[in-house]
């Protein structure tokens, strides 16, 4: 066992796991997947790369798929938790460069919204979207993160243990905003390390109405809890 364990959630990601696995092969780290029952043949393929899977019956939401990666990853002793699209947007050469800032913090962000930090191929839509998120999540949570929706993180797992994920609710991109905020509520220290994320090539987006609403819903609800008091 490496002291590392990348959690990747899975959902049709058949053109671009192959090749992703096969860069993180080089690294010192252990592959979880976590698929939903992709029809598209996804697990199957990261078996053929000696990768373990856990396997779901149907798509159960993003937040789900990482709660269940996540108590693997505890149960199991690892030192850092990463987490890591499939579907092209992290690169494995931004990963390294995060790793080697592992014990400098508790929590470190892959971020698209610092000095540095880069978007390829997004449309402007997308990119106001995710800077609406951002502002709207800092001015009512005060979480002093730039990019509280990245999906590319390294978290310690002293300061997971700490978190009690099985409670986390969230089940869109709005799980990155709900640990970060857990995060900073357990005291966990957090530094954002700059990126290039990219538009994937292929497969589809899971972004949706229901998932945009779910974050201005609860970032609205956490807000209002914390500006007026439990
Ligand atoms: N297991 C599982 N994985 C999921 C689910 N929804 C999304 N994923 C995976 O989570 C990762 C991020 O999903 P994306 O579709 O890229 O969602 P996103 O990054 O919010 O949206 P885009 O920025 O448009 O790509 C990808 O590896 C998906 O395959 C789900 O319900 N279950
Ligand atoms: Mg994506």
């Amino acid at each position: 066992m490496k002291k590392s364990l990348v959690v990747i959630p899975t959902y049709n990601e058949l053109e671009s796991i192959g090749s992703l696995l096969e860069e993180l092969s080089q690294l010192e780290v252990d592959v979880l997947i976590i698929d939903d029952g992709s029809p598209d043949g996804t697990a199957k393929k990261c078996r053929t790369h000696g990768v373990e899977v856990v396997e779901r019956a149907g798509k159960q939401g993003l937040g789900s798929a990482y709660r269940v990666g996540f108590q693997i990853a505890l149960d199991r002793g690892y030192e850092n938790i990463i987490e890591m699209d499939a579907d092209g947007s992290h690169r494995v050469s931004d990963l390294v460069k995060m790793m080697e800032k592992i014990g400098t913090a508790d929590l470190l962000i892959g971020s698209r919204w610092v000095a540095k930090g880069k978007i390829a191929n997004w449309s402007k839509f997308r990119e106001l979207l995710s800077k609406a998120a951002n502002r709207y999540a800092n001015l009512l949570l005060s979480l002093d993160v730039a990019d509280t929706t990245a999906g590319f993180r390294i978290y310690s797992g002293a300061l997971l243990a700490k978190m009690d994920i099985q409670s986390i609710a969230s089940e869109g991109y709005c799980f990155q905003i709900e640990m970060t905020r857990r995060a900073r509520a357990r005291g966990g220290s957090i530094i954002e390390i700059p990126i290039t994320f990219i538009e994937r090539e292929h497969g589809v987006s899971k972004m949706s109405f229901e998932i945009a609403a779910e974050a201005v819903l609860r970032i609205t609800a956490w807000g209002f809890l914390r500006i007026f008091g439990r």
